[in-house]
């Protein structure tokens, strides 16, 4: 049977049990932390996640803020304290921006509950503590520089993360070494595209072509970031951004010298993703 690659797909028997597995994570914990991509503060987060925490706390953490403007961005901090009432925090794994802030967090987050279980005369324990998101926002990287060692696999592909124990990364922090990661099953094609956009979508869902296309609609909306793309492409004010008009400033052609459309598709996806482009917000507040 042919793929039907004009619309991203999800597969309702992989969503069922991803979804248990990942309430299996979240039972063990007392806190949860809740990576998200910067470049997407609403579409990277999960709709249900106050169903599956139950009055678990949790903490955001808005990653890969290296790839947005600062100003950008701080404006959704504030919106995601008031819409979600938890903390949250900008995070780069490259430069390791407010990593010294994740512990503090955690601790003041977790210690209510740690009291209850002292109250009922239990003994004081760590923390227990999961990291939780999307594929690819960088849990795995998160992970690595909280254990300060490379044990948990890191990579550029959707889903590459499997196996869990416990790793102790402060006396009063105990941390599961693998990342709960969140299933997506968002029949919102725009979000599922906007995730397409930042690989958060398994190669495989959709066509590269496709998704490009898509990336400069939805670029084109905003008079400020086509600039940025126009500028990077050497595209002229009076050209439209387009796969095309890329294809030929760039010399990306075919045979014949018709402008190769699936190279240029991928490139721009690469470009895009890596921050060779600029700094993208691409959610509306
Ligand atoms: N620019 C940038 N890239 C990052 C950052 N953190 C992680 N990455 C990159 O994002 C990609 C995914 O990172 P991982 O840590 O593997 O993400 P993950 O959430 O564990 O992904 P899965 O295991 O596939 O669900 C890798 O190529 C990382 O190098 C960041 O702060 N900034
Ligand atoms: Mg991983």
């Amino acid at each position: 049977m042919k793929k039907d690659k004009t619309h991203i797909h999800w597969y309702p028997g992989h969503i069922a049990k991803a979804e248990r597995l990942l309430k299996e994570k979240l039972n063990l914990v007392d806190v949860v932390i809740e990576v998200l991509d910067a470049r997407l503060p609403r579409s990277s987060s999960y709709n249900d996640i106050k169903k599956l925490l139950g009055d678990r706390p949790r903490l955001l953490l808005l990653n890969k803020s290296d790839l947005v403007i600062p100003e950008e961005i701080k404006n959704w901090i504030k919106i995601l304290e008031e819409e979600t009432g938890c903390p949250v925090l900008t995070i780069d794994t490259k430069t390791n921006r407010n990593f010294n802030i994740i512990e503090k967090k955690v601790l003041e987050l977790s210690e209510p509950r740690i009291q209850a279980l002292m109250a009922k005369g239990l003994l004081r324990r760590p923390a227990r503590v999961v990291v939780v998101g999307l594929p690819n926002v960088g849990k795995s990287s998160i992970i690595n520089k909280l254990t300060k060692s490379s044990k948990t696999k890191t990579g550029a592909k959707a889903g590459v993360t499997r196996q869990q124990q416990w790793v102790r990364i402060n006396p009063n922090i105990d941390l599961l070494d693998t990342p709960g990661i969140i299933p997506m099953k968002q029949e919102d094609q725009l979000r599922a595209k906007k995730l397409a956009f930042v690989n958060s979508v398994s190669e495989n869902a959709y066509s590269s072509e496709l998704v490009a296309k898509e990336l400069l609609e939805l670029i084109i909306e905003n008079p400020k970031y086509t600039k940025v793309f126009k500028n990077y492409y050497e595209l002229s004010d009076e050209i439209e951004l387009s796969i095309e008009n890329i294809a030929l400033s760039r010399n990306w052609l075919i045979s014949g010298g018709e402008p190769d459309i699936e190279r240029t598709s991928q490139y721009v996806l690469r470009d895009f993703r890596d921050g060779k482009i600029g700094k993208f917000i691409l959610d509306n507040i």
